[in-house]
């Protein structure tokens, strides 16, 4: 396959240029020949009949046969390109997507999510369609494609940019009072960029370097909340001052990154004071781009990465329903809810809660629970975050 093609559309094309040039020729003939008809047959030139024929077999075969052959070589034409629309090619590269009251979600085999849909340029791309609540449809113009998204159901498309650019992405299919939002595209980048942007999570590229240690035994030794007396603890190092002595001459340094590379090739050659020297060295066994994921870790802290609040609060749709500056939308505003007093709904009853963290969690994980006044219980409750997301979220929805 020609990767510089776009092969659902071209298929769909085909077919539509098909049954509408089909249908302008018949449009045309019959048009013509009714036209002549009339003029030839006219009254004022033709008074009286001039014949009288009560049949001809071989022209009504030819006018059933005819046309029944016309519509079957649509129907054959129509679905034998629909079946490319349905067969994807092996090499397909898998993206998830989900549709959501009002947002598209999409999701990477290494477990990225994002709202647009990043993909290579020229390779099939088979997206693999769900909703989370009610009826949406996955459409994007440029590629002929428009496929249904419903609760329960796992359905899919493929198609193929030919060229690097944005495609946009629609919902087809109304889906209440934020459907017109559910507006995205599809951004086809390079091979080399899109691999740049596929690997470019912070949180995977940090977790490479301690998922390495964790592989090559590290932690036997070394531990990163000091559990371990055998082995330095592997903390936030960058600029930390070591007392190291090398081969009985005793220095004060400060950690960088050439001190860690040492340290793990050549670990005889500097040692830290008061451990003994037990450690290792490590060499091919660790690649040179292996070292330098484990020391970039090193250097920047083993403390988890932090989550971005705010990044879940934009990716996950939330923004679709809240506004930030304190407009009313489909839900209540984030701005000021740290500050403010909710009036709720539960079980029937009206509440006054001031807004905290513990509201807000029940609000993000059980929005049913209290609904708020004036508002409709249609909020999605966040049952694909983590408690530490879920904390995230809360820290930035309490500031705004
Ligand atoms: C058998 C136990 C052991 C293993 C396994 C081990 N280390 Fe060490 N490591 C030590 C000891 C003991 C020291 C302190 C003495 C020294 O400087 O060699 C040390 C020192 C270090 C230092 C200097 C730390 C500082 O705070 O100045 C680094 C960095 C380090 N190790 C990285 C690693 C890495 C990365 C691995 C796995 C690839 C590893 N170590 C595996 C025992 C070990
Ligand atoms: C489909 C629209 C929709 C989406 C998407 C949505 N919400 Fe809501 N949300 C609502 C509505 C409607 C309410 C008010 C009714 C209720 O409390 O259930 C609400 C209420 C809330 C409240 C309580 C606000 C208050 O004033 O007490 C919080 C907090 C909240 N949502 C957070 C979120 C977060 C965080 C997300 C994203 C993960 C999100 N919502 C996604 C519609 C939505
Ligand atoms: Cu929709």
């Amino acid at each position: 396959m020609n990767p510089l093609t776009n092969p659902t559309a071209l298929g769909v094309d085909k077919v539509l240029i098909y049954i509408f040039g089909s249908s302008l020729l018949l449009l045309a003939g019959i048009t013509i020949v009714m036209i002549w008809f009339v003029v030839r047959y006219r009254r004022s030139k033709c008074p009286e009949p001039t014949s009288d024929i009560h049949g001809n077999l071989w022209l009504e075969i030819a006018w059933t046969l005819l046309p029944t052959l016309i519509v079957l070589s649509m129907f054959w034409y129509g679905w034998t390109n629909y079946l490319g629309l349905r067969q994807v090619p092996e090499n397909a590269f898998e993206v998830k997507a989900t549709g959501r009251m009002w947002s598209w979600q999409f999701e990477y085999a290494n477990g990225r999510t994002s709202n647009k849909l990043y993909i290579p340029v020229g390779k099939p791309i088979k997206v693999l369609l769900t909703s989370t609540d009610v009826l949406h449809s996955f459409f994007m113009p440029a590629f002929r494609i428009k496929r249904d998204t419903v609760p329960g159901v796992d359905t899919y498309v493929w198609f193929q940019a030919p060229e690097v650019g944005s495609y946009d992405i629609f919902c087809a299919e109304y889906c209440g009072t934020g459907h017109a939002d559910m507006i995205t595209t599809a951004e086809a980048l390079s091979a080399e960029e899109f691999e740049r942007w596929y690997n470019k999570n912070p949180t995977l590229v940090q977790n490479h370097g301690r998922q390495l240690m964790v592989e090559l035994g590290c932690l036997g030794c070394h531990s990163f909340d000091g559990s371990s007396p055998i082995a330095p603890k592997f903390g936030k190092l960058k600029g930390a001052e070591r007392n190291i002595s090398n081969e009985g001459i005793k220095r004060t340094i400060r950690i960088d990154a050439d001190y860690l590379r040492r340290a793990i090739r050549a670990p005889e050659a500097d040692l830290v004071e008061n451990f003994p020297p037990i450690m290792p060295p490590y060499g091919d066994e660790i690649s040179e781009k292996d070292l330098d994921a484990i020391i970039k870790y090193l250097l920047d802290g083993a403390e988890e990465p932090k989550i971005d609040g705010n990044k879940l609060i934009k990716e996950n749709g939330c923004l679709s329903c809240h506004s930030t500056d304190g407009s009313k939308r489909v839900g209540p505003s984030f701005k000021g809810l740290g500050k403010r007093t909710s009036e709720v709904k539960r079980d029937g009853q009206e509440l006054k809660i001031k807004v905290n963290a513990d509201y807000l969690k029940r609000a993000i994980r059980e929005p049913n629970h209290d609904v708020v006044e004036g508002y409709p219980a249609i909020m999605p409750p966040g049952a694909q975050f983590s408690d530490e997301e879920v904390e995230a979220i809360i820290e930035e929805l309490l500031k705004k």
